[in-house]
């Protein structure tokens, strides 16, 4: 039985006795998923140094303990709430935002809840077999962090589903936890979440560039005028932050090993000879996992994403900054296929809603490889790394029937199928990452070859703290 105490909230759970009885109906359930589909090998026996969401409140909003993973305290929190807030942007701006679901608007607003829940639960079940292929304790317990928080983030998504859609957001709770990512019959919903994590340098590139597509839709859907779920998304993005940081700094010591090798191999030496990971195999995984987490921003000409911006459900990253609000004249310019060749068009800007959240990603994303690449010029190196063009290797949008390069020139079928290869991880290419992450390093303070330290340990631990241990 869960009761408002063993589910830390600020919702008000045990003064709601249906929603507390609905949440306490679904929440076997959830534990059972996350028994099956979580992290193998580490539900009973492992304790976990974590931080758990225990408030909102900035200063001091988590604590960190030892906990199993099935019995980690996930909770349900919204940022706190913004006096007499209002809508910000679309036809409805100015009114007060909705504290309940208007019904011409349910389905589309659950519709996004549902996807966005969806992400959360899929990201556990990708990740689940790399705690057996962990570079370090410290980056396990990183992995764990990340996988309990996404466990959280769907609890979010949840509350959301039981308080507001009735019944049919019952039946998509219980939903969430029976797709499965990858599954043929019964697969996630966005398509990225069915993609394999089955190395380090997936789940770092995954943490960095799909993490951070959750960071734009967190971002625009916490602008959202129905305020609970604005609120629910502030607060996930306090958590997000981290799982970037994961992500970022986890490529950015794989570089910073990848250059000590490169240097003891020789300038030009094969740093595989020596159990490394060289630049083109990172520069191969950047262009999966960015390509594939632009796709997560859907087509470039939405009227989905017009009718989300009209009716003031998703806005746009950072909102306030923008000068028109309204956005009912303005147009858009991007690039279109017409008739075979590309062209810069115009056209309304609400219906390019997707490629404005794409814009702000991919100037985030280009921060990051910023960032590292000053990690190749400190040690001397001219190589550097890139972002691919927004045309390349896509699924979803206009040019996802075609093939570009990664300077986004078009390929015919047969140039592409000749040399995917040279931009795309080869099978090849994973079984070489699988071979050096074959051996778990669980000694306290030991860091597998291919990875450099951290600069500094978790909560102010030292490196060679037990992250995680195994009970005795
Ligand atoms: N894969 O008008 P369009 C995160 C479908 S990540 C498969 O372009 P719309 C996290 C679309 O559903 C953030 N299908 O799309 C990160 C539609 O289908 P129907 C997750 C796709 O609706 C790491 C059709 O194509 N949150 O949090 O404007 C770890 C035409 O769609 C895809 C959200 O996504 C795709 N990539 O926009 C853990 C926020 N893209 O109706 C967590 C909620 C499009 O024809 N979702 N389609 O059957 C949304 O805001 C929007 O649904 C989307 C797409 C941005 C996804």
């Amino acid at each position: 039985m869960i009761s408002a105490e063993r589910i830390p909230n600020n919702v008000g759970l045990s003064s709601n006795k249906r929603l507390q009885r609905a949440l306490e109906h679904w929440q076997p359930k959830y534990i059972q998923w996350w028994r099956d589909m979580g992290p193998q090998g580490f539900q009973d026996y492992h304790q976990v140094y974590v931080r758990t969401a225990v408030s909102v409140d900035p200063a001091g909003w988590a604590h960190f303990e030892y906990v199993k993973l099935p019995e980690y305290r996930w909770g349900i929190f919204l940022a706190d709430p913004v006096h007499d807030r209002r809508i910000g942007f679309g036809d409805f701006m100015g009114q007060s935002v909705w504290q309940e679901v208007p019904g011409e608007f349910r389905n589309q607003l659950r519709r996004l809840v549902v996807t966005q829940g969806d992400t959360e639960p899929a990201s556990v079940e990708q990740q689940r077999w790399l705690g057996q292929r962990c570079p370090s304790l410290y980056d396990l317990r990183n992995l764990f962090q990340v996988n309990v928080e996404e466990g959280r983030h769907l609890w979010a998504m949840v509350y959301l589903l039981h308080s507001y859609f009735g019944r049919d957001g019952r039946d998509e709770a219980e939903e969430l936890l029976e797709r499965q990512s990858g599954n043929r019959d019964k697969p996630r919903i966005l398509d990225a979440f069915n993609e394999p994590i089955d190395n380090w340098l997936d789940f770092f590139m995954f943490t960095m560039f799909t993490d951070r597509d959750g960071k734009s839709q967190l971002l625009s859907l916490s602008e959202s005028s129905l305020d609970p779920l604005s609120r629910t998304t502030r607060f996930m993005l306090t958590e997000e932050a981290h799982h970037m940081f994961v992500g970022e700094t986890g490529v950015a010591r794989i570089l910073e090993r990848t250059c000590q090798l490169m240097k003891e191999a020789g300038f030009s030496g094969d740093v595989r000879k020596i159990g490394g990971i060289d630049l083109p195999m990172i520069q191969k995984f950047i262009n999966l996992w960015f390509s594939l987490s632009l796709d997560l921003h859907g087509n470039e000409v939405s009227t989905n994403a017009a009718a989300y911006f009209a009716n003031g459900l998703k806005g746009r990253a950072y909102e306030e900054k923008w000068d028109d609000h309204r956005v009912a004249d303005a147009v858009y310019e991007l690039e279109m296929m017409r008739d075979g060749r590309l062209e810069r068009s115009h056209i309304p800007m609400r219906t390019a809603m997707n490629e404005v959240l794409r814009d702000w990603y991919v100037g985030d994303c280009q921060n990051g490889v910023t960032r590292w690449n000053k990690i190749l010029e400190r040690h001397g190196f001219s190589d550097r790394l890139r972002l691919p063009d927004r045309k390349f290797n896509r699924g979803i949008g206009m040019f996802s029937s075609l093939h570009f390069d990664p300077e986004g020139h078009q390929l015919s079928d047969t140039d592409w199928e000749r040399r995917r290869q040279e931009w795309l991880p080869s099978s090849l290419d994973r079984e070489y990452l699988l071979s050096i992450m074959a051996e778990p390093v669980y000694e306290p303070g030991r860091f597998a070859n291919y990875i450099a330290p951290p600069q500094r340990g978790i909560k102010g631990a030292p490196l060679n703290f037990e992250y995680v241990r195994t009970e005795a």
